[in-house]
């Protein structure tokens, strides 16, 4: 069993996420165990070295994260809309395939940067980095980075951001923190997406998702927003606004998920699974 992807594997096989974003197998030894601590530990380097360039430029960067569909271009398309007019918005797209997310940023006027990842489940810093150099820093307040829909590896790979947050829609069911907690362990902030269709889904409980929450000691604010009504969006707003007056002060935040945690990522995997 998968300790990272939740799949069954075969006992000898791991995966290596390479920073090329190339997925290789190999068999677990002493040899590949090291060789992919190594490549995380150049990853945390490289993330840091992120960090550095948004700190330089005052920027917040935030890591979106969710499963696939569960509400993050709409709602950056909503905050957009909501906040654009008083901070410059920048960003980063991450997808297997296509380029339709940062279209629909662009054609709120806001610059994106789409990373299509292939066969690759996750961004990692190399592939942001490289997209930040693709942006002009010096005319960014909100750096948004919308993560691969997977509530599984994004959670393993510092990218050099402020914040994580993590979507749960209220149509995935309010188990979700149970089932994923890696992710939401390490998340600044929860929402509660799509909030819209809580009247119909009547099984999902706001409650019951704040106590999974809890229970992985986890404090983090839980708001509920719909992209669909504006009036929702308001807490929000305001927590972002809170963390940009950090940035700019100095005093810009840390992730919750701290590189150190991960550095014994292990990540089998099916012996030549399509990842
Ligand atoms: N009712 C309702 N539907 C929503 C809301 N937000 C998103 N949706 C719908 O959910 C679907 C997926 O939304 P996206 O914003 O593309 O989701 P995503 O998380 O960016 O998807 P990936 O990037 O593919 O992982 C679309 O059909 C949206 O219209 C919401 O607040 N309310
Ligand atoms: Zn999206
Ligand atoms: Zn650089
Ligand atoms: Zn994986």
């Amino acid at each position: 069993m998968c300790d990272q992807c939740g799949c069954a594997t075969t006992p000898d096989t791991v995966h290596v996420h390479d920073h090329a974003g190339v997925v290789t197998t190999r068999s677990v030894d002493a040899q590949s165990v090291e060789i992919l601590t190594g490549l995380l530990h150049e990853n945390d380097h490289v993330a840091a070295h992120n960090r550095e360039h948004l700190d330089r430029h005052g920027i917040l960067a935030v890591n979106l994260m969710s499963s696939p569909g569960s509400g993050k271009t709409s709602l950056l398309e909503a905050t957009i809309d909501a906040l654009g007019d008083r901070h410059r918005i920048a960003v980063i797209e991450g997808d297997l395939e296509t380029e339709n997310d940062a279209r629909r940023i662009r054609e709120k006027g806001v610059p994106a940067v789409q990373i299509t990842t292939g066969q690759t489940c996750h961004l990692d810093a190399h592939m942001v980095h490289d997209a930040l150099h693709a942006l002009d820093l010096g005319a960014i307040d909100i750096l948004f980075i919308e993560n691969v829909g997977n509530l599984v590896c994004p959670a393993s790979f510092d990218l050099g951001q402020h914040a994580n947050v993590t979507l749960l829609a209220v149509t995935e069911g309010d188990d979700k923190p149970a089932k994923y907690p890696v992710m939401f362990r390490g998340s600044d902030l929860v929402l509660l997406a799509k909030a819209d269709l809580l009247d119909v889904l009547d099984d999902f409980s706001p409650q019951k998702a704040v106590g999974h929450v809890r229970d992985l000691a986890n404090p983090a604010d839980v708001f509920t927003v719909s992209a669909r009504r504006a009036d929702t969006l308001v807490p929000w707003i305001a927590w972002l606004e809170d963390r940009l007056a950090a940035c700019r002060g100095g005093m810009a935040p840390r992730p919750r998920s701290h590189p150190a945690s991960r550095h014994s990522h292990h990540h089998p995997h099916h012996a030549g699974a399509a990842e």
